[in-house]
């Protein structure tokens, strides 16, 4: 089996003003589309971001993988590595972490060279990862601070302005009864700490048996992080990401026995090593989209089990592909014992045949049909392609979105 043709494809999708510590999410967001056609007309599929850095590395990378045999992942490495020479990182100027672009896009290309994988042994892509250790997979409700949707243009709100705790409960209310979430994650970092601090004990009031977390996303400092935790004791089953950079992490993980998650301090290997030195996390969220995609992610699982370290997922705004090759990933690490976060609920298209999975409890079946299990709606994504040339949208940029709705918004992390 060779690859003989590789497509990638920009779309954008409707999207709601969710807010972060950086700002608010536009009214699309963006996702490349990856398929690598073969010799024997299977199709692999990938998903990933869709911003210009990464759609260029895409686009720079396709061309070399012509020939290439899919189950050469080493192949794919040295490729992606020759076409990106000092590519650098792929995020915006405002975002929080930076991930390499050779890993993303290495990343993007592995999961549509396991599809065919799977798909010419018949077998799921899971099996491919040492095997299923779980029939489902458990997804947590993630919670987001939003304002109304101003500009419809490309799609409607979802439930109106968030901005206080009571509306926040209520929202939490709508994706606990919707999906059957069976634990809950705050997008924090937007309100004042002390609001904050409110929400998650009203969390914890109306949802007395869901695990809860909250990810300010490095917008505290030490002292306002020790107070909330203070203030939190007994609520949270861990809190991400609640400073900016490792040494901070490293000097609150010092001070509290608060297990500390974290997607921005560890998104390579190497730094691993650096938090289980300064003993900064204790949780580690991997992503197949940047941990050197699915095989990638299963060697994080594995080295942090060696250091002692859990495991937990994190998520982007994301459709359909990404989402199998999420189950796919979670249900091969053994040491996965947290609910998976998704951005799934808050868009309402998709691009795989079949429609939307529907969650039951907060979990979806792990697929037991070959590869990646999902097949390409091209009508949708069509569609989805037209509205990225219209919606005229080349990159993330959260703070310039907020100052949309607060004008005089000046970024800054950590902010309290
Ligand atoms: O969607 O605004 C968002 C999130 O803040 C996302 O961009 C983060 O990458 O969900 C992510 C996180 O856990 O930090
Ligand atoms: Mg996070």
């Amino acid at each position: 089996m060779r690859i003989v043709e590789i497509r990638v494809t920009p779309i954008a999708v409707p999207d709601v003003p969710l807010a972060n510590t950086k700002g608010v999410h536009q009214s699309v967001f963006l996702r490349s589309v990856i398929e690598l056609h073969t010799d024997c007309g299977r199709v692999g599929l990938g998903e990933t971001y869709g911003a210009t850095r990464t759609l260029n590395g895409l686009k720079a990378v396709a061309p070399t993988l012509d020939g290439l045999d899919p189950w050469h992942l080493n192949d794919l490495r040295r490729r992606v590595e020759m076409a990106l020479p000092d590519a650098g990182g792929v995020n915006a100027p405002t975002a929080l972490a930076d991930h390499r672009v050779v890993d993303v896009v290495y990343s993007a290309f592995e999961i549509a060279c396991l599809d065919l994988q799977g798909q010419q042994a018949g077998r799921p892509l899971h099996d491919l990862l040492g095997g299923a250790v779980r029939d489902t997979v458990s997804f947590g409700g993630y919670l987001f601070f939003k304002f109304a949707k101003r500009d419809l243009t490309f799609g409607p709100d979802i439930l109106g302005e968030v901005m206080t705790p009571d509306a926040l409960v209520a929202q939490a209310r709508w994706l606990v009864d919707d999906h059957g979430f069976q634990s809950l994650k705050l997008k924090g970092g937007v309100l004042d700490p002390d609001q904050e601090i409110e929400t998650m004990l009203k969390l914890r009031e109306a949802f007395p048996q869901h695990p809860l977390r909250i990810d300010p996303m490095g917008a505290w400092t030490v002292p306002t992080a020790l107070r909330v935790i203070d203030k939190l004791a007994g609520v949270l089953e861990y809190l991400e990401d609640p400073v900016r950079g490792m040494d901070a992490m490293a000097e609150l993980s010092a001070r509290t026995d608060m297990p500390l998650a974290t997607n921005l301090v560890v998104v390579e290997f190497e730094q691993v090593i650096e938090a289980v030195r300064k003993d900064a996390v204790q949780i580690v969220l991997s992503d197949p989209h940047y941990w050197r995609g699915a095989t990638g992610s299963i060697r994080l699982g594995e080295i942090c089990r060696a250091a002692g370290l859990g495991v937990s997922m994190h998520s982007n705004s994301h459709l359909g592909i990404s989402l199998a090759a999420m189950i796919h990933v979670a249900a091969a690490t053994p040491g996965l014992s947290y609910d998976c976060d998704t951005h799934y609920p808050w868009s309402s298209r998709e691009i795989v045949k079949g429609g939307r999975p529907v969650f039951v409890d907060g979990r979806l079946q792990v697929p037991k049909t070959p590869g990646l299990g999902v097949e390409l709606d091209r009508e949708a994504l069509a569609d989805l392609n037209s509205l990225y040339n219209r919606a005229m949208v080349a990159d993330r940029d959260d703070t310039d979105e907020m100052k949309k709705y607060v004008p005089d918004y000046v970024r800054k992390v950590p902010r309290w």
